[in-house]
């Protein structure tokens, strides 16, 4: 079976999803794509031959789509994901999943009103060669149980649009996925850091700051969000066990010796860093879809991110004090 996608939001995710479909991925094509600015969408239908729409509900209310791949800004996600699991569609949407926990809390109830998990969020981290690597040695716990993380998140620059809370919840966000996931633990507290302002950041934005997360058992994660840091995309993180510690390797990209030194190429954009990790997770997907079942992180992995990202938000607005995550019960649907 191909799987005819139907792509919602056509800029530079949402592009760069239909180029992998299109030239590196298998058993799917793109067979319409929607956006407010119904240029882009025409331009997305133009280079696969197939539909544009103005509106995501229109997309998918197409009975030739089987599944949605959602890429437009995380505040309107809600009500096209709702849409898709109420017409029964499989969807991938790009984190957020939503941008509230109540509007995460609105897309669980659906899905458990229609029986079937069909929602994934784009966490493509879980789906990183290295960070499954890392995992499995957490698993297999020859080294004992995990006390500490350390992760850092720079970028090389952000637009003028990105504010302080971009970097929660936009920015820190795929680590507190990464860090549930890894650990197979809630976030049970934050709080957040600041540091000495950079002066690369823009005058509303209050940057480098250090998020300090602590598990139900009590492990110790922080995370440096770094977003002006002109060098380049730049992920780390260093997992601590009992009796030995490992981290992620430098870049996904080549290392280079010359009379320069001895170095990595540096990636410059997350769509660069996590190619391989963006593949394997829409291959992985389209697969799922095709076998009419569920892969990837749920609706509620994304309502917990996003009830971590509030409480985050919290403690920034009241000047760093630790919050307690407040988390409904995990339903049934989801164990
Ligand atoms: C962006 O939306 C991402 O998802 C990137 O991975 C992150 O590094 C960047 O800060 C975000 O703006």
């Amino acid at each position: 079976m191909t799987v005819k996608v139907g792509l919602i939001g056509c800029g530079g995710m949402g592009r760069a999803h239909v180029d992998r479909i299109v030239n590196e991925l298998s058993g799917a094509e793109v067979v319409a794509a929607a956006d407010l600015n119904l240029a882009a969408a025409e331009a997305v239908a133009e280079q696969v031959g197939g539909k544009a729409y103005g509106s995501g509900a229109e997309l998918i209310a197409d009975p030739n789509v089987d599944a949605v791949l959602i890429a437009t800004f995380g505040s309107v996600h809600k009500d096209d994901v709702i849409a898709a699991v109420n017409a029964g569609k499989y969807v991938l949407v790009e984190k957020p999943l939503a941008t509230t926990a109540e509007d995460c809390q609105a897309i669980l109830d659906a899905e458990i009103a229609g029986g079937k998990k069909l929602v994934t969020v784009g966490f493509m981290r879980r789906f990183d060669k290295a960070y499954n690597e890392i995992k499995e040695l957490v698993d297999g716990g020859k080294y004992g149980p995990v006390l500490l993380v350390h992760n850092r998140h720079r970028n090389p620059s952000v637009p003028d649009t990105y504010t302080s809370r971009n970097l929660i919840d936009d920015t820190a966000i795929h680590e507190i996925d990464t860090m549930r996931w890894m650990t197979g633990e809630e976030i049970v507290k934050v709080r957040t850091d600041n540091a000495r302002k950079s002066s690369r950041a823009h005058a509303k934005l209050q940057e480098p700051i250090v998020l300090v997360f602590y598990t139900e058992s009590g492990i110790r994660i922080d995370d440096e969000v770094n977003v002006n840091l002109e060098y380049g995309y730049s992920i780390e993180c260093e997992v601590v066990m009992e009796n030995a510690a490992a981290s992620l390797g430098d870049q996904e990209g080549i290392h280079i010796r010359d009379i320069e030194g001895n170095r990595n190429r540096m990636c410059q954009s997350h769509i660069d860093r996590f190619h391989g990790a963006f593949n394997t997770e829409v291959q992985s997907w389209i697969n799922a879809v095709a076998a009419d079942t569920h892969t990837g992180s749920t609706a509620w992995d994304g309502y917990a991110a996003t009830a971590v990202v509030d409480a985050a938000l919290a403690s920034q607005d009241q000047g760093g004090i630790e919050v307690d995550v407040e988390l409904i019960e995990k339903p049934d649907f989801y164990a």
